[in-house]
């Protein structure tokens, strides 16, 4: 069947207010950039002429301006989910603009499949091939695509020929049955692949919009004193596990999370000759995943995206047979699936904003209420891992906030699932230990020095219990950044 091609504004004439739509892509990686943007112009207009027009956007996690920056200017999304990271799409979650429904991410494609959400009606899909026969080939991103792209009654494929067909071969695109016929997933070493290298569907579904727009990747900062400090922390963290027997020492594979801290980390593992070459099993694949490729310290990376730098996309498309031997890209209930990620013994490093001296993680909420990003796959990882581990600069904005407090005002991840935090001063070890001496670790090994005096008053002005609590003074330190802007200042109650 010959394909149909159309362009970017007939695509939009397709979605309709209400409906709910799936895009391709995880972070800005793989993500369609001309088709949302012909939807919010689409949006405008009815705006302009007294009619609703408002989508319900589904995405494998974060996207790029393009989408979630155009569509929300354009006040065309009325609901999101899984993850964001979009400045303007921020603002108008935490002003009540967007309904944002924050998910594990490995949790989105299933929930759609089990009727969560109602019907998909639409998938936007980028791709760098798509065949006659209904075959479509993901470009640097796969999140929800397969199920989308399955269920949805129409679908745009935006042909981005920015991206060579040559990467064919680079996916792993199985879907799973649902419960009650949900079988194993055999995925017993990293590079273990499962399902097809494209999607395939119902070619009849299919409109194809011709682009040729590169990536939206930004590029990271450099690695300062603090992000080295914390990298240099957690690779000998990792000397000394595997040294007192509790890490093999062939070492584990290795998740990391999104942003500047995450990819320090990694670099510094590379750097640290003790830690043997390693395998990368995580959701996004960053620049500093691709150097140490290259120069042999990561021998395989599975992910659901390569979330990297421009200039590092062209790199991988100049060599793409060395790659395509060393990364799959896999959708992201199988990047990010907690029974493989306990099966492989994951080792999981992720990013806190705060730390309460109890081991509750806070990686979502400013101050309790506003918005950041969401958990993304921070969740799929840190409750199934060999190792889960926090990372976090002990102070934040010119250390007027301390990343260690005495109690988070919102917990993402909690003191049952966390076992390690590590900011530039130390490395707080909580296997096996009580509350209390939870405290004493993290308020002693990770906690800035300026505040390790005011956790210990509140630690020790307590009521005692199994975990320590004062219920007037628990959110004193918030309390005291949002009446005078420096968490030095904190003030007790009662005491
Ligand atoms: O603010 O941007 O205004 O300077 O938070 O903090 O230190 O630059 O760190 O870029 O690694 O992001 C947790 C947000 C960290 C991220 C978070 C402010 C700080 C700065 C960013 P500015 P840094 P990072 C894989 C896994 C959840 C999702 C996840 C995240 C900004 O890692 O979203 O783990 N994680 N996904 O100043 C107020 C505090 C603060 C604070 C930091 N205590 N109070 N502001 N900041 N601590 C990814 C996917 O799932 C795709």
């Amino acid at each position: 069947m010959a394909l149909k091609f159309i362009t970017a504004d007939e695509a939009a004439a397709l979605i309709n207010n209400g409906d709910n739509v799936g895009f391709s892509g995880f972070t800005h990686a793989g993500c369609p950039k001309v088709v949302p943007g012909a939807i919010a112009k689409r949006a405008k207009e009815e705006h302009g002429k007294g009619n609703p027009f408002k989508i319900n956007v589904f995405t494998g996690a974060s996207t790029g301006d393009k989408l979630d920056g155009e569509l929300t200017r354009a006040e065309a999304i009325n609901f999101r989910a899984p993850y964001q990271t979009n400045k303007d799409m921020r603002n108008a979650i935490n002003n009540g603009g967007v309904k944002y429904c924050d998910l594990h991410l490995s949790t989105m494609a299933q929930d759609i499949r089990y009727g969560y959400y109602g019907k998909i009606k639409a998938a936007v899909i980028e791709a760098c091939d798509v065949t006659e026969d209904g075959e479509i080939v993901p470009t640097c991103g796969v999140g929800i695509s397969p199920t989308v792209a399955r269920l949805a009654d129409v679908v745009i494929v935006e042909l981005n020929t920015w991206n060579p067909k040559e990467m064919r071969g680079m996916h792993d695109i199985p879907e799973p049955q649902d419960p009650p016929h949900r079988k194993d997933i055999p995925i017993y070493a990293v590079r273990d692949k499962v399902g097809k290298c494209f999607i395939k569907i119902d070619p009849a579904k299919i409109y194809v919009v011709e682009t040729h727009v590169p990536n939206e990747g930004g590029h990271f900062a450099p690695v300062d004193e603090v992000t080295a400090q914390i990298g240099k922390n957690v690779a000998d963290f990792f000397i000394k596990e595997m040294a007192e027997g509790r890490m093999p020492k062939s070492f584990l594979p290795v998740q990391s999370g999104v942003g500047n801290i995450a990819n320090a980390v990694l670099a510094a593992m590379g750097d640290s000759k003790d830690i043997p070459d390693f395998d990368v099993y995580t959701e996004v694949i960053q620049d500093a995943v691709i150097d140490l490729m290259e120069s042999g310290r990561v021998k395989f990376a599975s992910g659901c995206s390569l979330t990297v730098s421009n200039p590092c996309v062209e790199k991988i498309y100049k060599n793409l047979d060395f790659f395509k031997e060393r990364v799959l890209l896999r959708p992201s209930e199988y990047s990010n699936n907690p029974e493989v990620v306990r099966r492989l013994g994951v080792i999981a490093i992720n990013t806190a904003i705060e730390a309460d001296i109890f081991g509750n993680i806070n990686s979502t909420h400013v101050m309790g209420t506003k918005m950041m990003n969401g958990i993304g796959g921070s969740g799929d990882f840190t409750r199934s891992a060999y190792v889960s581990i926090f990372v976090t600069p002990s102070t934040a904005k010119d250390g007027k906030i301390s990343s260690i407090v005495p109690l988070v005002t919102h917990e993402d991840h909690s003191e049952h699932s966390v076992k390690i935090i590590i900011s530039e001063y130390g490395v707080a070890d909580l296997r096996g230990k009580c509350p209390r001496e939870r405290a004493e670790e993290i308020i002693n090994k990770c906690a800035h020095p300026d505040y390790r005096p005011l956790l210990h008053e509140y630690l020790n002005s307590s009521v005692k219990g199994q975990t320590p609590f004062d219920m007037y003074n628990a959110f004193a330190f918030h309390k005291a950044f949002a009446e005078t802007g420096d968490m030095h200042n904190t003030k007790w109650e009662n005491k």
